[in-house]
């Protein structure tokens, strides 16, 4: 959002200057240094058309028969033990860190919100692609209903699992956060997300891989650093097996 505000801006302030200085541009100076300029802009736009692009989206045609299940299945933490034994009834998204109102969401409030729903192909490290239906409550309307501060630099997603007692959790920047395809998704091929694919509720962030893609979110937070957060490199593979924190496809 910030950023493409401030694009507007420069784009806005660029053509005020070509129209109030035409004049001057016939020196050869002036010339050159707004040649310069107008590449600096192209290069900043490219950067940031790249990040909003949309993934591919797919049709019911291309779904995957099966779609894998990979890492945690079932978490072992009693509260989440306990959501699940009663339909996750008493469940509740907390949104929290910087925004100015913190936010605690039951699966109700999450539907009866914006939905999106995209069909998209996960691609996992480990080598399988499958193709998913995915429907969900969009993150950026979500954040901007919370108040989200302009300090706020990263997203992070706490899940109800870990390995070995290390938590797993996840974390995105503003770009993605606010990407359209960044949802909270609670179905999963037109049923309730299932508890090995992460129910009540995993994000969707479809330009990352499969790492990225968190389940059995529990609480976001916006925050300005990742330092101190865990192992400080913002998500469990990030801190333990040197996974690349921007995991872009
Ligand atoms: N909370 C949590 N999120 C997670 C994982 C996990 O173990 N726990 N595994 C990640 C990995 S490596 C992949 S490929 C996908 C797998 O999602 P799926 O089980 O729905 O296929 O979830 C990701 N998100
Ligand atoms: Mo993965």
């Amino acid at each position: 959002m910030t950023l493409i505000t401030r694009r507007n801006a420069l784009i806005a302030g660029a053509g005020l200057m070509a129209s109030a200085c035409d004049r001057v541009t016939q020196s050869p100076a002036v010339r050159k240094i707004l040649t310069l300029g107008e590449k600096a802009t192209l290069s900043g736009q490219r950067l940031v058309t790249d990040r909003n692009a949309l993934a591919p989206e797919f049709t019911r045609a291309d779904l995957s028969p099966r779609f894998r299940v990979n890492g945690n299945r079932l978490p072992a933490a009693p509260a989440y033990t306990a959501h699940m034994a009663n339909g996750f009834a008493d469940w509740r998204l907390e949104v929290g860190g910087l925004v100015a109102r913190p936010l605690s969401l039951s699966l109700a409030q999450l539907r009866a919100g914006p939905q999106r729903t995209q069909i998209t192909r996960h691609d996992c490290v480990e080598g399988w692609s499958a193709i998913g239906e995915w429907t969900g409550t969009p993150l950026g309307p979500l954040l901007r209903y919370a108040g989200i501060s302009s300090k706020a630099q990263y997203i992070v997603f706490h899940c109800a699992d870990d390995f070995s007692g290390f938590p797993y959790y996840e974390s995105i920047d503003m770009v993605d956060a606010l990407h359209p395809q960044t949802i909270l998704a609670h179905t999963m091929n037109r049923q309730p997300l299932s508890v090995p694919h992460g129910a009540p509720v995993r994000l969707r962030v479809e330009r990352q891989l499969g790492y990225k893609q968190a389940k059995y979110v529990m609480k976001i937070e916006a925050v300005a650093t990742l330092t101190g957060l865990h192992g400080g490199k913002g998500g469990y593979w990030e801190d333990h097996s040197g996974y690349q924190w921007y995991a872009g496809i």
